[in-house]
C-alpha cells in the first residue's frame, strides 16, 4: 500500500485520456491540480486507455501516446508512493463493472449525453457502442473505488451526474453498495482558451497547431505561438470585456506564476502586448523547463516506468476486486 494511503482520508479518483498531446490547458486545468492534491487526499489516477478506443487508434501511435502520457504525468508530478498512478486496460475490474453497470443505465439516458452527440457528429462514420456507453465505463472506474470526489472539468460534470444517477440506483435495487461520488471544484479552475479563437477552450484535438501549447513543446515554439496569438486593438495590459485575447493570456501568466491579475496588470501598466506575450511564453517555458527535463529522463527509462505501472495496476485490482465481487454478490452471481 503506498505509505500516505490511509483510511480516513477522501478517496479522489481521476483519469485522463492518451488521445494525443497534453496541453498547457491539460496541465493547469486538471494536471497542477491533481498533484497538489495528492497531499490531502487518497487519490487514484489513471491513464484511460480503454476510452480511447471509442475513436479508431492507430496501433503504434496509441502504444507510444499511452506510455508517453504515463511518462508525462509522472514528469508533472504525479507520485505513486503517494497515490497509484495505473493504466486501466491493465486492470480487468474496469471492463468488467462497466458491462455490468451497462444494465443498470438506460439508452435515453446515454443519448442525453452532449459528449456522445458532439462525438457522433465529428466522427459521423463510426458512431460505436463504445462512444455510446463510454459513461458507463468512466462510472465504473469511479465507482471501483468508491470514490468520494472526483477532480472533472466542466465537459464531463453531465458523466459524473450520471455517474451518480447509476450509483443511487443501484443502491436503491440492492442496498448499500457504491459510494456516491461528488464533483471536486478546485479554487482556482483555470480554464484555458485557445491562443488563436480565445472565446473557445484550449483543446488538444484542435487541427490549428498555434491553438494550443503543448507541455513538451519546444521553447521556441512556445515563444513563436504566444507571439502568434490573437489580442484585440485596445493595446492595454489589462482584464476586460471583449478582450479574451489578453484575459486569457492574464490567466495563464497568473496560472504559472500564482501572481494575480492585478498585480500583472500594474507590472505591465504602460507597456505594449508584445511585451507581455513575450513575458507570458517566459514564464510558461520555465514553468514546463523541470517537467521536460523530467520527461526526458523517464521516457528513456522504460522499465523504471513498467515498475510504476505494474505496481499501481496490482494496487488498484486488489482494492476494486473488493467492489466488483460485493456487487456480483449482490446481483446473484454464484461465487467462484
Ligand atoms: P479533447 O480535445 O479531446 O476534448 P481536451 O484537451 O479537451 O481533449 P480532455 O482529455 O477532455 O482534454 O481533458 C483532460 C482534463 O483536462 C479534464 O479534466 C479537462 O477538464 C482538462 N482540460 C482540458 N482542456 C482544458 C482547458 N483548456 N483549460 C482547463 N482545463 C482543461
Ligand atoms: N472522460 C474523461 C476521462 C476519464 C475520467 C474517468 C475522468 C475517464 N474515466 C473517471 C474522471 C473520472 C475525459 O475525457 N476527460
Amino acid at each position: 500500500m503506498p505509505e500516505n494511503v490511509t483510511e480516513k482520508k477522501k478517496v479522489i479518483f481521476s483519469a485522463i485520456q492518451p488521445s494525443g498531446t497534453i496541453t498547457l490547458g491539460n496541465y493547469l486545468g486538471a494536471l497542477q491540480n491533481w498533484v497538489k492534491l495528492q497531499d490531502e487526499y487518497n487519490c487514484i489516477f489513471a491513464v484511460a486507455d480503454l476510452h480511447a478506443i471509442t475513436v479508431r487508434q492507430e496501433p503504434k501511435d496509441f502504444r507510444r501516446n499511452i506510455l508517453e502520457a504515463y511518462a508525462l504525468l509522472l514528469a508533472c508530478g504525479i507520485d505513486t508512493e503517494k497515490s497509484p498512478f495505473f493504466i486501466q486496460s491493465h486492470v480487468h475490474t474496469h471492463a468488467e463493472l462497466a458491462w455490468i453497470l451497462n444494465c443498470y443505465t438506460q439508452f435515453g439516458e446515454l443519448s442525453r449525453m452532449t459528449q456522445f452527440k458532439d462525438k457522433s457528429q465529428k466522427h459521423a462514420d463510426n458512431v460505436n457502442a463504445g462512444l455510446f456507453t463510454y459513461p458507463s465505463l468512466m462510472a465504473a472506474d469511479i465507482l471501483l473505488y468508491q470514490a468520494d470526489l472526483v477532480p472533472v472539468g466542466v465537459d464531463q460534470k453531465q458523466h459524473l451526474e450520471l455517474t451518480r444517477n447509476i450509483a443511487e440506483r443501484f443502491n436503491g435495487i440492492y442496498g448499500n453498495t457504491f459510494k456516491v461520488p461528488d464533483a471536486y471544484i478546485g479554487q482556482v479552475g483555470a480554464k484555458i482558451m485557445s491562443l488563436q479563437e480565445p472565446t473557445k477552450k484550449m483543446s488538444k484535438s484542435d487541427e490549428n497547431v498555434n491553438a494550443w501549447v503543448a507541455v513538451l513543446d519546444k521553447p521556441e515554439t512556445i515563444m513563436k505561438k504566444f507571439k502568434r496569438a490573437v489580442t484585440d486593438s485596445e493595446a492595454k495590459v489589462c482584464v476586460g470585456e471583449g478582450k479574451d485575447g489578453i484575459n486569457n493570456l492574464i490567466g495563464i501568466m497568473s496560472a504559472v506564476t500564482g501572481k494575480t491579475s492585478d498585480e500583472i496588470t500594474a507590472e505591465f501598466d504602460g507597456r505594449g502586448y508584445g511585451d507581455f506575450k513575450v513575458a507570458v511564453a517566459e514564464a510558461v517555458i520555465e514553468k514546463l523547463r523541470p517537467i521536460q527535463e523530467r520527461y526526458s529522463q523517464y521516457i528513456e527509462n522504460k522499465d523504471y516506468l513498467a515498475e510504476q505501472y505494474r505496481k499501481s495496476a496490482e494496487f488498484a485490482l486488489r482494492l476494486s476486486q473488493r467492489t466488483l465481487d460485493k456487487v456480483m454478490k449482490k446481483i446473484g452471481y454464484l461465487a467462484k
